[in-house]
């Protein structure tokens, strides 16, 4: 079958795990690459052996013959990127955070929807192996029915050096992490009625907030709480590790430091390394993050092929963003509980 042609949209700081994915990626490849700042671009079209360059994404798509783009740029250029793409008849994925505000995501929804183009959201962070490792515990059943749990995120990393723009923006934590948390709380507990949310910023030198603590009421009756925090000192640096704690009727699981899976149930307990592999170029403590994005990326392209509808797709993605949105709407209003179906 011939390879899906893909172009990369943003060659900076992210886009070279993507560009590390893509080279590993069964059934794709990526001929094209795209960046205004020639410097990015010459770099990385070295680095990957790529030699079809643009300063501009509209010259891209009129020259190239793609099957998709792949978006890694921030926030504030996806919905031009994404529309762009979707008048070219071109399939897209995005980075997240998908959108500044609801009504943009639902316009890219819309205009990939009536262009027939498949849409995904970068949405990795349930692609990581220790959240499918959780994931199948609970297809198992072996918790029974589960009516709590916990997502929680907290490190002091310093991640303003790669990405000095988390620094300065408005908006921080909820909007760059929690918004994973929150899918991965999606993802294992199911949707979402109404959220109650509280933020804080501890840092002096940011602009955004960099604690939340999200409280989630799910359709199904379960309660989870969603917590993240980049102002957390622990004794010992977690970063980027994600920790979940799931109560059911039957048992319990704790997925704790450094990738420890703990299942209790029916009196047994039995402890497993969910660790992810690390990829031959990958570097810790990156490459959780690094093994999830291979696997959406593979994701995408079985999705592609077999005419499939991914699973972060970006009517998917609304849900997740409606949460976000809904988080901050609660923080500001004294975490009074947002109704979060009326806002998807
Ligand atoms: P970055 O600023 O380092 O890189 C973005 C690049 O896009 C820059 O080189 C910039 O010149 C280019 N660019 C911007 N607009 C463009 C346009 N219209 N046409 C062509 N090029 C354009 O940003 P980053 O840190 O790599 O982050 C990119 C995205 O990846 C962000 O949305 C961020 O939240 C996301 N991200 C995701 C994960 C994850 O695990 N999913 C991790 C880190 C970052
Ligand atoms: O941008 C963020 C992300 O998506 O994963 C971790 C991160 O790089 C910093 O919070």
């Amino acid at each position: 079958m011939r390879m899906k042609q893909g172009g990369l949209i943003g060659c900076g700081f992210f886009a070279h795990n993507h560009l590390h994915a893509w080279a590993e990626v069964e059934g794709a490849d990526i001929v094209a690459l795209c960046d205004r700042s020639e410097a990015r671009l010459k770099e990385a079209g070295e680095t990957f052996g790529i030699d079809r360059l643009y300063t501009d994404a509209a010259d891209m798509l009129a020259r190239e013959r793609l099957d998709f783009v792949d978006i890694a740029t921030t926030v504030a250029t996806h919905r031009p990127l994404v529309e762009l793409a979707a008048r070219a008849g071109v399939a897209v994925i995005c980075q997240k955070p998908f959108a500044e505000t609801l009504a943009d995501a639902r316009a890219m929804v819309e205009a990939c929807g009536t262009a027939g183009v498949p849409l995904m959201v970068h949405e990795n962070f349930r692609w990581q192996a220790p959240i499918r490792a959780i994931r199948q515990v609970l297809d198992a059943g072996t918790l029974g029915d589960v009516f709590w749990g916990r997502v929680s995120f907290r490190s002091a990393y310093d991640v303003f050096s790669g990405q000095p723009y988390l620094a300065t923006e408005e908006r921080f934590i909820i909007q760059d992490l929690g918004i994973h948390i929150l899918d991965i709380a999606r993802f294992l507990f199911g949707d979402v009625e109404r959220l109650s949310a509280t933020t804080r910023r501890v840092n002096p030198a940011i602009r955004g907030e960099d604690v939340a603590t999200i409280l989630l009421s799910h359709e199904n009756g379960a309660t989870s709480l969603c917590d993240c925090s980049y102002a957390t000192h622990l004794p010992e640096e977690l970063f980027p590790q994600t920790l979940v704690e799931i109560d059911g009727s039957k048992g319990s699981l704790r997925l704790s430091a450094n990738y420890r899976m703990t299942v209790h149930a029916d009196g047994c307990t039995q402890t497993l390394d969910v660790s992810p592999n690390l990829l031959s170029w990958a570097s810790r403590p990156w490459h959780n993050i690094q093994e999830s994005v291979f696997n959406i990326e593979q994701h995408w392209i079985d999705c592609l092929t077999n005419g499939r509808e991914p699973e972060t797709s970006g009517a998917d993605n609304l849900k997740t963003m409606a949460l976000v949105f809904a988080a901050y709407e609660s923080a500001a209003n004294g975490q009074q509980a947002v109704d979060v179906r009326r806002m998807a």
